[in-house]
């Protein structure tokens, strides 16, 4: 089936830089998605937005052009609950890949347990308005319930404003909870201000909650800062994820978010990414815990002593 974007869709950036940051062996990027392709994966009838394709052949040649070693593909939106990409993408990683899907209440079982033989170990709820239609929250829980006990965890999504109406939801979350790009910051606002050390009390309460320091591109108010230098890449969200690498340094993860859905303003050269980790991880053992070690408690724990 053939699908036309979503007008004013940026395709992703081709010929990425190779990064000036060498990543510390073993690196994982830990939230990136494949789209389609469409003709093979159709994207789903209840998507908000029609990508443009972005394979799993692309991906992995991405994550070996930047020096990454292994990739946590994240379900996206526009695939619904129809976890085929991803999981087709898992399957033909060579073991380096992990996922987290989108599940329904309907979910037997079995389909459980084969996601989890294919290697996804966790499920995204998704709060973020524009993206997906509300699911009853007792839903949520319900599906909570049904995968701890396979040893995942969830990945939730949401914006900064909305957290104080969520916050008892997420609290009450049997598994580990991971946060997408640190809960969306307003970065106009202050680091030490209310909206964001709400986010920061959540982690300092909740030892079992985890944020994704990433998406600078998509936080940052400051144009097109990838194009004015490394010292300048998306200054204005580093001290948010630098104060959270620092306060959190075991709870921290880091993923380039490629092919980077939905943004309209510029779409960011990878390679550049990967040099705004220095920012934000400012030693070699910040830095191999953010990209090594603590991915891989989360999705090869069997691999760690
Ligand atoms: C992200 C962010 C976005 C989209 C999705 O699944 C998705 O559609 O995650 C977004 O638009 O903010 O993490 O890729």
């Amino acid at each position: 089936m053939k699908f036309e974007k979503t007008p004013g869709w940026l395709d992703w950036y081709s010929g990425p830089t190779k990064p000036r940051f060498k990543l510390p062996a073993g690196a994982i990027d830990a939230h990136c998605h494949v789209f389609g392709p469409g003709e093979e994966f159709p994207y789903a009838p209840e998507r908000k937005y029609t990508p443009c394709d972005a394979s799993k052949h692309q991906l992995y040649a991405l994550r070996d052009h930047l020096g990454f070693s292994r990739n946590v593909v994240v379900q996206a939106t526009c695939h619904g609950s129809d976890n085929r990409a991803m999981v087709d993408a898992l399957v033909n990683s060579n073991g380096k890949a992990r996922g987290i899907a989108t599940i329904k209440r309907s979910i037997s079982d079995a389909e459980l347990q084969e996601l989890h033989d294919s290697g996804v170990r966790g499920v995204r709820f998704n709060f973020v308005k524009r993206l997906v239609d509300f699911t009853p929250k007792d839903e949520l829980m319900e599906i909570a319930a049904r995968i701890a006990p396979l040893g995942w965890h969830i990945v939730i999504y949401f914006e900064a404003v909305d957290l104080p109406e969520l916050w008892d939801f997420f609290t009450a979350l049997p598994t580990t909870v991971v946060v997408d790009h640190m809960g969306r910051p307003d970065v106009t606002k202050p680091v030490d201000g209310p909206e964001f050390q709400l986010f920061v009390k959540l982690m300092r309460e909740y030892p079992n909650i985890w944020s994704k320091v990433t998406c600078p591109e998509r936080l940052s108010v400051n144009g097109k800062p990838a194009l004015n230098g490394e010292q300048n890449a998306y200054q204005d969200v580093v001290p948010f994820a630098k104060h959270l690498v620092e306060q959190f340094p075991d709870r921290v993860i880091w993923g380039t978010d490629w092919p980077h859905p939905n943004l309209k303003n510029h779409m960011p050269d990878d390679g550049l990414l990967v040099d705004w980790i220095p920012h934000i991880a400012t030693t070699a053992e910040a830095q191999k815990k953010l990209l090594v070690d603590n991915p891989m408690r989360l999705y090869w724990p069997e691999e760690v002593k």
